[in-house]
C-alpha cells in the first residue's frame, strides 16, 4: 500500500496535501485527472497513548508526516507520536476497540478518526507525577528545589533530585554541586555509583542514576550544563549536546560544545572515556593512578582538562598538583575554584510539530 502511494507520487499526477486546523491534521490524497480522492482526518488527543497495539514504529520528523503514514496504510486505524524522540507508532486498533489500553502519558499525542477523541486531551497540569524537573516546570513549578520525579526505569519510589528553574531556562536535574567543602568528595567507586552528600549543599547524585537518566530516550535528548565561580564572584559555564553515561565503567559521552558558552571546554579530553575512583584505576596512565594524584573521581584519559570532584580548598591557591577543583580553560588546572554544579536537561525539538 505504502509502495503504491509511493509510486504514484513519482508519476506527476498522484497528489497528497496535509492541513492542520486546531490540531487536527487533514489528510487529502488523490490523481488529478480523476474525481476520486482519498480522505483522511486525524482528531488529536493530548498527552496520550494506545499501548501495546502497534505494528510499525518509525522515526518521523511530525505529527503530520506520521498521520499521512497512516493515511497510506489501511491496517492503521489510529497513531501515536511522541514529540521528544519523533517516535511513530501506527497502530491496529482505536481507542474505543481497546480502553483499557488508552493511557495518560505526557510526551505523546495520540490520533483517530473519532471526531470525540479530542475530548479525552489532558491538559500538562493534570499529572501528578512528572518525568524530569523540565515537565515540572513546563507545568508551572517554577521555584528551584527538591522535588520527586518519575522517569522510566525509577519505578513509584522515583528519584528525589534539585531542579533548578532558573539557569538558562531552567529545568534542569542538578547532579553535582560544590559550594563550601562540606562534604568529602574523594571517596571510592561503590559511593560515586550511588550517590552521597545532601541535595540542598554539595553532593553528587550517583552514577547509575546518571545511567537510568540519560538512557531514557523517550524524553528526547539531555544537554549537559557546567556552572563555576571563582573567588572574586565571577561565573561562567559550558554547555554540551548529547550526553550520556553508560552502565558497566560510566564512560561519559558528550557531543558539541555548546559555542557560545563562556568557560572553554574542559571536557573534550574526557569524552568517551570511563570513570576512575581511588580505587578503581580506569584511566589511559599506566604509571599513575589520576583519582589517588588529582584527589578526586573523574573520566580521567592520561589524568585530565577538569576534575570538579578535586579536593575543595578554602581559596584559589591553596590547590597543587591539580588536586583542586579545577577547569583548565578558564582558570588553569592549578586555580581551585569556589562554586561548581553540573546538571542535565531533557529537550525535546517542538519546533517539527506539524512539519510536513
Ligand atoms: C495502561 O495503564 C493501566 C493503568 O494505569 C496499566 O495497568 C496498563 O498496564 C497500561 N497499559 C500499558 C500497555 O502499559
Ligand atoms: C573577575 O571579576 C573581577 C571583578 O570582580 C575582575 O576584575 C576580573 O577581571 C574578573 N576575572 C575574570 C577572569 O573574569
Ligand atoms: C569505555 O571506555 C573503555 C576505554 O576506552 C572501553 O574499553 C569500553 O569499551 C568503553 N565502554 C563502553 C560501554 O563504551
Ligand atoms: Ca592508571
Amino acid at each position: 500500500m505504502e509502495k503504491m502511494a509511493k509510486q504514484h507520487f513519482v508519476s506527476e499526477s498522484f497528489y497528497i496535501v496535509s492541513l492542520v486546523i486546531q490540531g487536527t491534521i487533514l489528510i487529502v490524497s488523490g490523481l488529478g485527472t480523476s474525481p476520486y480522492r482519498d480522505e483522511h482526518t486525524f482528531y488529536a488527543a493530548e498527552n496520550r497513548a494506545l499501548q501495546g497495539l502497534a505494528y510499525a514504529t518509525k522515526t518521523l520528523r511530525s505529527r503530520v508526516i506520521c498521520a499521512r503514514e497512516c493515511s497510506m496504510d489501511e491496517r492503521c486505524k489510529s497513531l501515536n507520536f511522541n514529540d521528544c524522540n519523533k517516535m511513530c507508532e501506527l497502530n491496529l486498533a482505536t481507542r474505543r476497540d481497546h480502553p483499557e489500553d488508552f493511557n495518560a502519558t505526557q510526551e505523546s499525542v495520540y490520533f483517530d478518526a473519532d471526531e470525540n477523541t479530542p475530548l479525552y486531551s489532558l491538559a500538562d497540569s493534570s499529572f501528578d507525577r512528572y518525568r524530569s524537573c523540565k515537565m515540572l516546570l513546563d507545568a508551572g513549578h517554577r521555584s528551584s528545589g527538591i522535588y520527586p520525579i518519575y522517569p522510566e526505569g525509577f519505578g513509584d519510589g522515583g528519584l528525589r533530585v534539585y531542579c533548578d528553574m532558573e539557569t538558562d531556562g531552567g529545568g534542569w536535574i542538578v547532579f553535582q554541586r560544590r559550594q563550601d567543602g562540606s562534604v568529602n568528595f574523594y571517596r571510592n567507586w561503590a559511593e560515586y555509583q550511588s550517590g552521597f552528600g545532601d541535595m540542598s549543599g554539595e553532593f553528587w547524585l550517583g552514577n547509575d542514576n546518571l545511567v537510568t537518566l540519560t538512557s531514557d530516550d523517550s524524553l528526547g535528548t539531555w544537554e549537559l550544563r557546567v556552572d563555576l565561580g571563582d573567588w572574586e564572584g565571577n561565573t561562567t559555564w559550558a554547555k554540551y549536546s548529547d550526553f550520556q553515561i553508560s552502565p558497566g565503567e560510566y564512560n561519559l559521552t558528550i557531543g558539541q560544545y555548546d559555542a557560545s558558552s563562556t568557560a572553554g571546554d574542559s571536557l573534550a579530553y574526557s569524552n568517551g572515556r570511563p570513570f576512575s575512583t581511588k580505587d578503581n584505576d580506569n584511566d589511559a596512565r599506566e604509571s599513575d593512578n589520576c583519582a589517588q594524584s588529582r584527589h578526586g573521581a573523574w573520566w580521567f584519559y592520561s589524568c585530565s582538562h577538569s576534575n570538579l570532584n578535586g579536593e575543595y580548598y578554602p581559596d584559589e591557591h591553596a590547590a597543587a598538583d591539580e588536586k583542586g577543583v579545577h577547569w583548565r580553560h578558564w582558570k588553569g588546572h592549578s586555580y581551585s575554584l569556589k562554586t561548581c554544579q553540573m546538571k542535565l536537561r531533557a529537550i525535546c525539538l517542538n519546533e517539527y510539530l506539524f512539519a510536513n
